[in-house]
């Protein structure tokens, strides 16, 4: 896994078109369900922007059987040397992994698997050039973190294990890496242990969902809906990327969630 390119230069990605049955997604709390045509036009943008910052987009088919579903980084999580399969901390999104599997034998060599006992959701885990971080939660326990550990290290990585805020559905629902030195993060989680030795953007009280960006090549891709903390990136110097969130967000999503995303030797 040692690379000498950043953790965010990525040429490829996978996502997955939404379902009708998205309106169903899982939230924590009701403030009503998004539209599918809404959660439609967020999710052609975000592709757009992929594809716009130089990524080669992989779309697959939608699952109505599973209405998360278009958040792939869920199920699995991918590096240029390997692929691991994670086990997703909520029923009725466990199956979702089989659905990916065979596309990600497809396209890695190497595809590991945790082992039988825990739970984990790529929504916990951030990349940093540090190694990856990983945030216990409702979603991952911590048989599935030190197993994750584990297949990380065996691809040649390394990880640390964090914890994740009462209340936060993940890790990456309040920090995210903005670039090398820096993450941006809640007020709850920018004083986080594994955080020390980073440069901190905490995001404005009432903007916390917009912890949740997406770094890819030299672009920052950040929530439309928060724009305190967008004026404040820019005022920073970092080239934004404004997408809409409104509906994912209704669903308890952000940015990350809707693609796994890599750096492909040879593409
Ligand atoms: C869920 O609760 O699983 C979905 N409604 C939202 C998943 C968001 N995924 C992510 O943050 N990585």
């Amino acid at each position: 896994m040692s690379q000498t390119r950043s953790v965010y230069e990525f040429n490829s990605a996978i996502v997955r078109e939404p379902s009708t049955s998205v309106i169903n997604g899982l939230r924590a709390n009701d403030r009503g369900g998004p539209t599918y045509d809404g959660v439609k036009v967020e999710h052609d943008a975000y592709i757009a922007a992929l594809r716009n910052a130089g990524v080669e987009v992989t779309v697959l088919p939608p699952l109505e059987d599973f209405p998360d579903s278009i958040f792939v980084e869920d199920p699995a999580l991918v590096f240029t040397n390997g692929a691991i399969l994670l086990r997703p901390g909520t029923r009725s999104r466990a199956e979702e992994t089989a659905e990916l599997a065979p596309v990600l034998r497809e396209m890695f060599e190497t595809v590991l698997e945790l082992p039988a006992t825990g739970q984990a959701d790529g929504g916990d885990i951030m990349y940093t050039p540090k190694g990856l971080l990983i945030g216990l939660s409702d979603r991952t326990d911590k048989d599935g973190a030190e197993g994750l550990v584990a297949c990380i290290e065996k691809l040649g990585g390394q990880a640390q294990i964090a914890e994740t805020p009462k209340g936060v559905l993940h890790f990456k629902t309040g920090s995210s890496l903005l670039d090398d030195e820096t993450v941006i993060a809640t007020a709850a989680l920018a004083d986080a242990a594994v955080f020390e030795g980073f440069r901190k953007f905490v995001v404005p009280e009432g903007e916390e969902p917009a912890a949740n960006v997406l770094r890819v090549n030299d672009v920052v891709f950040a929530s439309a809906n928060h724009p305190r903390t967008l004026e404040r990136l820019d005022n920073e110097g970092y080239r934004v990327v404004p997408l809409k969130t409104a509906e994912i967000e209704k669903i308890d999503a952000g940015l990350s969630c809707m693609s796994l995303r890599w750096y492909r030797n040879g593409r």
